[in-house]
């Protein structure tokens, strides 16, 4: 069964941010969905089984940006 996780993430300010954090975090195995709002800088994760927080916090900040909480 899916699950999600919803992340806020600092540093984004436009939409090569957003194309950039949603390509990092998907490239996670697992993962099969990423949803990123600009404005509030939310981004939900979803994959197959539970998502984990470590592997999205290193994807992040491999694209460049900070997960600054989860939600
Ligand atoms: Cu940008």
């Amino acid at each position: 069964m899916a699950t999600s996780r919803t992340y806020t993430v600092t540093g984004m300010t436009c939409s090569h941010c957003v194309n950039a954090v949603s390509a990092e975090v998907g490239r996670i195995p697992g993962v099969t969905d990423v949803r990123v709002d600009l404005p509030t800088g939310v981004v939900t994760v979803t994959g197959e089984q539970p998502v984990d927080d470590d592997a999205v916090a290193a994807a992040v900040d491999e694209a460049g940006y900070e997960v600054a909480g989860q939600r």
